[in-house]
């Protein structure tokens, strides 16, 4: 039977599995919201900007471990999703973005609407295509969701002209895929898996690094085998949070800038470290010649690319991350024998690493009087049972959940990590609420953040959907602040924001329920409420406006250069007496 370009799309979509799409209509994609008009087994959703459909897909993605699609229309429909593009891309996130273009015999031609976006989004998405017939569309589509979902994931961009949409053909999905440029190793090499058991077995300071690629490759229960198997503990990257309990003794919390003490340190004196599904990101290995000094690498990674990109790596295991957990456990398992006694000598490590936990647990100062940014997370936590999809923003409190918010379980930490893209956090919580619809979903969002895709509040609305949206309201741009106090002599200069809106009565222009707490004393009350109700709920948590993120590694130190709450301050000394001393060299 012959079908349209855009009837092809919708059918196509559907026998990948598609059960929702996010977006926003416009010329050239008209006819393609005329079959979605009758369509009963896809969802669209509305978004009310681009950039927030594209993190809704995102959020949708990460909490369903399924690419995620959104729908746009050209020129700046198209530029407006390159923000979440871009995000997909650092975070390795699978998605698929279908952007309308005008129509193929107009392409070039400056015509109304035309935006390049296969050339724009070429250094930011996996692949991307432009359809220009009909009859490729139905292979295209399949091509592209197995591009976004398999080896590394990433997002897929298909650029679809209006007259495609319109031309007909007969419709036939294919029910493979072959593409002879694309091969991912999806299996590690034995020989380096055998290296890799005989070094984790001999290694007297081992330290698990695992990141995003653990939750990617569904591999936590691989994880969790190897490191309770040889009692190795464990640190994560912000892309890894969940993909290994948070709330087990083997995990030492969170490594690099906004790291624990004890993640830090191990990492620091560890003699092994296992790489696992991660890249070595500037924000965990801060100065890179001083990271791990002492240690020797093994690396398991599915992009070959990643490997001794920022590091010397020993051994090296290019594969699928599960795939090759499995088999690096089984391969553990066949050097059994003298397994307990070569963990017993590894008692001093493990007394280090205790004391290391004991002397510089995560912390931060109480308060009676004024609400305690970490307080609130802590509350959450507890308040939710820690079973909740949390979808934070950038800036100090995404840091703060990072830090007080246990994550248990993988795709439960929906965050920018890559990009650090303020505005991501709202509209991800909606793709999450979207792929978990029983889940508890809370949205902790900057002050600043909010406003970057605050327009979603009416998608929530619209849709009824549950979320509890935190601010953390410190009245600035707090990590631009913060980093402003220790290295720019409290020049506040551009992050602090005065006028702000009421967040109260702007949830309720939304038909939104908006709660307040300025004292520490509301905080339990109002997060219970929230959770109680049915429906939406936007909470504005007054916070003590100077409170910071520490540890921190200050940009290019070593990771065992940490200050805490007291040696920044010889921090902000020292940059206030450099400054000094430079002014004071200065022509009068
Ligand atoms: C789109 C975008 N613009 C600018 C930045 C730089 N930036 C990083 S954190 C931050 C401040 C975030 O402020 P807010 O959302 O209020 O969170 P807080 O740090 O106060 O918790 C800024 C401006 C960014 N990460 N993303």
């Amino acid at each position: 039977m012959k079908m349209s370009g855009a009837e092809i799309l919708i059918e196509s979509l559907k026998k990948e599995g598609v059960d929702t799409v996010f977006g926003m209509p416009g010329g050239v994609v008209l006819q393609i919201f005329d079959v979605l008009y009758n369509e009963k087994n896809l969802k669209f959703i509305l978004t009310r900007h681009e950039q927030g459909a594209a993190h809704a897909a995102d959020g949708y993605a990460r909490a369903k471990g399924k690419p995620g699609v959104a729908l746009v229309t050209s020129g700046p429909g198209a530029t407006n999703t390159v923000t979440g593009i871009a995000n997909a891309h650092m975070d390795s996130i699978p998605l698929i973005v279908i952007t309308g273009q005008v129509a193929t015999r107009m392409i070039g031609n400056d015509a109304f609407q035309e935006a390049d976006i296969v050339g724009i989004t070429r250094p930011c998405t996996k692949y991307n295509f432009l359809v220009k017939s009909v009859d490729e569309l139905a292979k295209t589509i399949k091509e592209a969701f197995y591009i976004a979902s398999t080896g590394r994931p990433g997002p897929v961009l298909i650029d679809l002209p209006k007259d495609i949409s319109g031309a007909r053909t007969d419709f036939e999905y294919p029910e493979k895929v072959s593409m002879r440029s694309y091969n991912p190793t999806y299996y590690g090499n034995k020989w380096q898996i055998k290296q890799a058991a005989q070094a984790i077995l001999r290694a007297k300071r081992p330290v698990i690094y695992a990141g995003g690629g653990v939750i990617l490759s569904n591999a936590s229960g691989e994880l969790k085998e190897l490191a309770e198997l040889n009692r190795i503990p464990v640190t994560l990257t912000l892309m890894g949070l969940g993909g290994f309990p948070g709330t087990h003794p083997l995990f030492l919390g969170m490594l690099g800038m906004h790291g624990t003490y004890a993640a830090n340190m191990s990492v620091h004196d560890a003699d092994l470290v296992i790489a696992i599904g991660s890249r070595f990101d500037d924000r965990v290995t801060g100065k890179v010649s001083e990271f791990a000094p002492k240690a020797k690498f093994i690396h398991i990674d599915i992009d070959p690319t990643n490997i001794r990109k920022n590091i010397h790596v020993d051994i090296p295991i290019v594969g699928d991350v599960r795939n090759v957990l499995v088999e690096l456990n089984k391969e553990l398992k066949t050097l059994e024998e003298n397994r307990n006694q070569l963990i017993r000598e590894r008692d001093p490590w493990y007394s280090q690493i205790k004391e290391w936990e004991k002397g510089h647990p995560l912390s931060y100062k109480k308060s009676n009087k004024v609400i305690k940014p970490q307080y609130v997370i802590e509350k959450i936590y507890e308040l939710s049972g820690g079973d909740a999809i949390v979808a934070s923003d950038v800036g100090q409190h995404q840091m703060w959940v990072a830090q007080f918010f246990k994550y248990d379980r993988p795709r439960t930490s929906i965050t920018s990590g890559g990009l650090g893209t303020m505005g991501f956090g709202l509209p991800a919580a909606i793709g999450a609420q979207f792929a978990c619809p029983d889940k508890l979903v809370f949205n902790v969002a900057g002050d600043g953040s909010f406003q970057m895709n605050v327009q979603e509040l009416a998608t929530i609305a619209v849709n009824k959907l549950p979320i509890k949206i935190v601010i953390i309201n410190n009245g600035s741009l707090g990590m631009v602040r913060q980093w402003q106090e220790l290295f720019f002599n409290q020049h506040y200069s551009g992050s602090i924001i005065k006028d702000m809106p009421d967040y109260v009565k702007l949830a309720e222009a939304y038909s939104i329920k908006g709660l307040r707490a300025t004292n520490p004393s509301e905080v339990e009350g109002i997060i219970k409420e929230a959770i109680n109700t049915d429906g939406p709920v936007l909470m504005d948590f007054i916070v003590d406006p100077g409170e910071n993120v520490f540890p921190m590694v200050p940009a290019g130190a070593a990771n065992s250069e940490m200050i805490f709450g007291e040696s920044a301050k010889s921090v902000k000394d020292k940059t206030a007496a450099k400054k000094e001393k430079k002014n004071s060299v200065l022509p009068a």
